[in-house]
């Protein structure tokens, strides 16, 4: 049924987009999509649905780019795009006779031909989001390089506004040569001018030089984002946390599940209480590294523990709190290093159980219980895009589903800016979140550990 306005027959016109950084392009296709007809209504991406359609690095807020549309005066109704797919359910809902969007997309949006007109705009030429973003990059170097570097620069490539092009070495590893074939950078071999070229850093080192690195880096005034785990004494973050904070740098840590898209809805859905009280937290992480044993042995200096509790460990703070009462852990014990451990994490009201192993496998999900419920994660729950909430009555059971793209390191990069360019330090893993986790896996040096 056609909606009349004023005795006329409106023609209704329905545009999308994200309007981040909003610049004249944005303004140009407003001002002719609303020249297409009566009523303009535009979609306006939610920051989650970006997220999922692989763009990471939007800047403005949902409520500053709703706030940039609606100040052109083109839009007579604003909506938010929040799922694929919504496009076909808005032009039904709304009644919308005409779809139009940039020239950019022509032939990506044939298919709503079947549900409305679809006219592509003429995109206005030498302006965009991107090129504004990466006007003011963020310089980033990288400190020491081990195999999770290649990683780290594939992923960046999805993240705009980054600039990495300078690497410090102290000593060219195989890890670094093979790099060095594969990326154009500069090498540097003195600490000073490196840290003349950049604005951040990405340190990966073992834990005996981490402090030190970490430190210099911030008497120097740059960001850090640290590869997980970190591994100095409690003692040593509060130094760092302290001249992080002296110096308004950011300090990060590289614990890629704690950024990724679905893992935080994972937690705010635990939290919602739609599980009631959550009483245990069991969570795996478990590897038969083979021939990678003595790298990994070398990276962090240890076992299982120093490699791999920060997973568990999140997942505990994350769900459970920073107040652990005590942790005991029970190792299978080779030489002086663990290549399986056992823990169990109490807290005042629940409980967590984590299996962790570079040399032995058991199951890589993770069930969250609760009183009303459970929710379960599916191997592996470190890169968690899937889960399911369950109850007594099955009937309730609910699905959930987040893209997870790559190796998820680009949403840690992602954020890393963001938090740079905030002036703030990250919200996905706090440095509170972070004192307790490295607090926690101090406990394994001290701690009276059952061997086996
Ligand atoms: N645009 C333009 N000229 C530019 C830049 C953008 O005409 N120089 C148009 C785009 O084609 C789009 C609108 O402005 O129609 C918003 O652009 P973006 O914010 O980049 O949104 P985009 O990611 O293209 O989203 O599902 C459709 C998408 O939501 C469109």
């Amino acid at each position: 049924m056609r909606i009349k306005y004023k005795g006329i027959n409106m023609k209704k016109v329905i545009t999308y987009g994200t309007y981040d950084l909003f610049h004249e392009g944005h303004y140009n296709l407003l001002k002719r999509a609303k020249d297409l007809g009566d009523y303009l209504i535009v979609g306006v991406t939610s920051g989650d649905f970006d997220k999922n359609r692989g763009k990471l690095n939007v800047r403005d807020s949902l409520m500053t780019r709703i706030k940039h549309v609606e100040e052109t005066g083109f839009a007579d109704e604003i909506v938010i795009e929040e799922y694929f797919g919504q496009k076909i359910d808005d032009i039904k809902k709304y009644d919308v006779d005409i779809f139009t969007v940039g020239s950019d997309w022509k032939g990506h949006f044939d298919y709503l031909n079947e549900y409305c007109e679809v006219i592509y705009l003429d995109r206005t030429k030498g302006i965009s989001s991107t090129d504004i973003r990466n006007t003011n990059t963020i310089k980033l170097g990288c400190y020491g390089v081990e195999s999770v570097t290649t990683r780290f620069l594939e992923e960046s490539k999805y993240v705009s506004g980054i600039n990495i092009d300078a690497i410090y070495v102290d000593n060219e590893s195989d890890c670094f040569n093979q790099l060095k074939e594969q990326y154009d950078f500069k090498v540097y071999k003195h600490q000073q001018e490196f840290y003349d070229v950049i604005d951040a850093v990405y340190i990966v080192v073992e834990p005996k030089y981490q402090f030190q690195a970490i430190m210099n880096a911030l008497k120097h005034k740059k960001h850090v984002l640290v590869e997980f785990p970190i591994l100095v004494t409690d003692e040593q973050l509060q130094e760092i946390i302290e001249l992080a904070d002296a110096n308004n740098c950011v300090f990060m840590e590289g614990l890629k599940t704690a950024y990724t898209p679905a893992f935080g809805k994972l937690i705010a859905l635990a939290k919602s209480g739609i599980i009631g009280n959550i009483l245990s937290v069991d969570a795996n992480f478990t590897q038969i590294l083979g021939k990678q044993l003595g790298e990994q042995i070398r990276l962090v200096d240890g076992g299982s523990v120093h490699a791999l509790a920060s997973y568990p460990f999140l997942a505990c703070v994350k769900l459970l709190g920073l107040d652990y009462k005590n942790i005991q852990f029970f190792s299978r014990d080779d030489n002086g290093i663990d290549m399986f451990t056992k823990m169990l994490i109490s807290y005042e009201k629940a409980v967590a159980t984590s299996n962790v192993a570079i040399s032995g496998k058991s199951e890589g999900n993770m069930v969250i219980s609760g009183d009303k419920g459970y929710i379960y994660v599916p191997a592996p729950w470190w890169k968690t895009e899937y889960f399911e909430v369950r109850f007594e009555d099955i009937n309730m059971n609910r699905k959930y589903f987040y893209k997870f793209d790559g190796e998820g390191l680009r949403y840690e990069i992602s954020e890393f800016i963001q938090c740079i360019l905030n002036h703030k330090n990250s919200i996905l893993l706090t440095i509170e979140e972070i004192r307790t986790i490295t607090n926690m896996i101090n406990q394994f040096n001290v701690a009276n550990k059952v061997t086996f």
